[in-house]
């Protein structure tokens, strides 16, 4: 069930990086905001107490787009549940999900099932290093939609087509097209978006959410 609304920017925070207070200055009077992601690809800590500060400091829903089981704890509102479904390790299309499982239902938690592409961005990036996949050639989009497809048949409930964090070049704004006349489901984007003309340009080609993050890691935003 899609309850998050549509047009939104979803603003990554990734807990290694910045401190809360400094996270929320920096996103302070943000149009479109609906939701605030917490992730990091490798986390050197305990990230449980600077989410429940940020759950504090924030109305906005708080979800966990996650790295690893590790960084599970009660007080996310939603669990981007991923399956890196462009890969071919077991590991993130099942694995991780078997080892998080028991944990989400003790912290009563909501998941959103998301099928994961990571799309050429034109740079190698920490996702593609650490789950020890390769991304899928941006200009192949007959692949990117049948992978989006199987996502749709497989009944997941929202499509997130990456880049990886800083890429060079954005997920195509043809493919976000396609992907939303073909399939339908609920689409998240993301990957070196610093511009509000790249938003918007996203949102009317379809994307349902815009996530950044980078360019909120310090106050020089564009946004
Ligand atoms: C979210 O990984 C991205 O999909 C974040 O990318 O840091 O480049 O905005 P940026």
């Amino acid at each position: 069930m899609w309850e998050l609304g549509s047009g939104k920017i979803w603003v990554l925070y990734d807990p290694d990086k910045l401190e809360v207070e400094e996270f929320y200055r920096n996103i302070r009077g943000l149009n479109d905001l609906g939701a605030i992601l917490v992730g990091t690809s490798f986390s050197e800590g305990d990230i449980c107490p600077k989410v429940k500060k940020l759950k504090e400091l924030s109305d906005y829903p708080v979800i966990l787009f996650p790295g690893s089981v590790y960084q599970l704890c009660p007080y996310y509102d939603y669990v981007l549940f991923l399956s890196l479904i462009s890969g071919r390790n077991p590991e993130y299309l099942i694995g991780e999900h078997v080892k998080a499982a028991p944990l989400i239902k003790k912290f009563n938690l909501r998941v959103i099932p998301t099928a994961y592409l990571l799309i050429d961005g034109g740079t190698y990036t920490a996702t593609e290093f650490i789950t020890n996949t390769k991304p899928i050639p941006r200009n192949k989009f007959d692949l990117i939609l049948a992978h989006c497809l199987a996502a749709k048949y497989l009944g997941f409930s929202a499509i997130y087509l990456e880049a990886g964090s800083g890429a060079i070049l954005n997920v195509p704004y043809e493919v976000v097209k396609l992907v939303k006349e073909e399939v339908g489901l609920p689409l998240i984007v993301g990957g070196g978006i610093r511009l509000r003309e790249q938003v918007d340009k996203y949102f009317s080609s379809g994307a349902d959410i815009v996530v950044i993050g980078s360019a909120f890691e310090d106050d020089d935003r564009k946004i």
